[in-house]
């Protein structure tokens, strides 16, 4: 994956839990001690070793250091340079969900070695919909959760999310997404 996505992993175990805490989980990953670049390539396994490392040092389960991250990340893009990829995709939950394709085959217009994941929308109701998740990278529907609820803070709204694997001709995670406006004082 692009080192971007290890830059933010750093990013989130710096901000949350110090400099030690990094260092030591770049080491107990067995990764040098160099900064990762945002437009090069890097091993998947990089990505997950660094998730594995994080759970034993922090003692944390993969699912929630998963879903930790994608919280971080809707924040951390947005932030560091894809503010307006972010809102280019829309200002409404659904919305941004039904143009998650579209932002990746933008963002694949610029680095062509993205892989990105598909997502389609299905059963939309007012305030809950069915979010379908096609990954060639396996085990990262807690990731997905912790996205849907980035998503909620950056439109005010509180999501909750539950998953399911779906097997079959075309296997993967199937979302049941449930949302509510945020009161003023949470
Ligand atoms: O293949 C990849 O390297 C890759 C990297 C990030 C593929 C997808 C993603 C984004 N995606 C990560 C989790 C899913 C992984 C998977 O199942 O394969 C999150 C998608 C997402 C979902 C909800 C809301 C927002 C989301 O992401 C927004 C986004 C997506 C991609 C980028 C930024 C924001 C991005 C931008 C530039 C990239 C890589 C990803 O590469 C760079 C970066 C800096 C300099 C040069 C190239």
């Amino acid at each position: 994956m692009y080192g971007l996505i290890n830059k933010a992993v750093e990013g989130l175990v710096r901000t949350r839990f110090g400099d030690a805490a990094w260092s030591r989980i770049r080491a107990r990953a067995g990764l040098p001690d160099e900064p990762f670049v945002s437009m090069e390539q890097y091993p998947d396994k990089t990505t997950y070793d660094l998730v594995g490392a994080a759970t034993e040092e922090l003692g944390a389960t993969a699912e929630a250091i998963l879903e930790e991250f994608g919280r971080f990340w809707t924040v951390y893009t947005a932030e560091a340079g894809y503010g307006e990829l972010m809102k280019s995709a829309g200002s409404t939950l659904p919305e941004f969900l039904g143009n998650l394709d579209q932002l990746h085959t933008r963002v694949k217009l610029s680095f062509p070695h993205l892989m990105p994941p598909s997502f389609s929308v299905s059963e939309q109701e007012a305030q809950a919909l069915v979010l379908h998740y096609y990954s060639e990278r396996p085990g990262l529907a807690p990731l997905v959760v912790g996205l849907l609820k980035g998503l909620g803070d950056r439109f005010g709204l509180e999501v909750e999310a539950t998953w399911e694997r779906v097997d079959g001709t075309r296997p993967h995670d199937r979302f049941r997404v449930r949302w509510r406006a945020k009161d003023a004082t949470s």
